[in-house]
C-alpha cells in the first residue's frame, strides 16, 4: 500500500508533466510548421513567395529545383543593410536565417534576378496580440 506522501509525489509529478507538455507542444509545433520555403524551377520560384513569421522564428530555404540559386536580401550590395545572403545553393542544399528583427525583407536570386520573394517578421505588441507591420 503506497503511502500518502508517495501518492502526492506521483500526482505532483504528473501535474508538472502535463504542464510541461502543454507549454512545450504549441511552441514546438509552431516552429516546425510554415517556416520552410521551397526553391522551384518555375513560378513562384520561392514557394511560398511571401512568408510571415514571428520574431525569433527561423526560416529555411530548400533548393528542390534542378539548378543553383541564391537567397539574397535586396539590401545586400546596394548600400543598404544586408540582412541575409546565401552562397550558391545547389540542388538539395538548404539555407537558414534566424533572429530577423520585425520588418519586411524583400529578397531575390543573384543568378536569376526575376526570382523574388519576401519575408515579413511580425511585431509582438505588449498586449500579446500580433500585428502586421
Ligand atoms: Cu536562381
Amino acid at each position: 500500500m503506497p503511502s500518502l506522501e508517495r501518492v502526492t509525489a506521483v500526482l505532483k509529478f504528473f501535474h508538472l508533466g502535463w504542464l510541461v507538455l502543454v507549454v512545450v507542444l504549441p511552441l514546438g509545433s509552431g516552429q516546425a510548421e510554415g517556416s520552410q520555403i521551397i526553391l522551384l524551377d518555375q513560378t513562384p520560384f520561392y514557394a511560398p513567395s511571401t512568408m510571415t513569421i514571428l520574431p525569433g522564428q527561423a526560416v529555411q530555404w530548400h533548393n528542390q529545383s534542378m539548378q543553383p540559386h541564391t537567397v539574397t536580401h535586396d539590401g545586400c550590395g546596394r548600400g543598404g543593410k544586408c540582412a541575409f545572403a546565401s552562397e550558391h545553393l545547389h540542388p538539395g542544399e538548404r539555407f537558414s536565417v534566424n533572429g530577423l528583427p520585425p520588418g519586411t525583407y524583400a529578397y531575390h536570386c543573384e543568378i536569376h534576378p526575376f526570382m523574388r520573394g519576401r519575408i515579413q517578421v511580425k511585431r509582438i505588441v505588449p498586449n500579446h496580440d500580433v500585428t502586421e507591420l
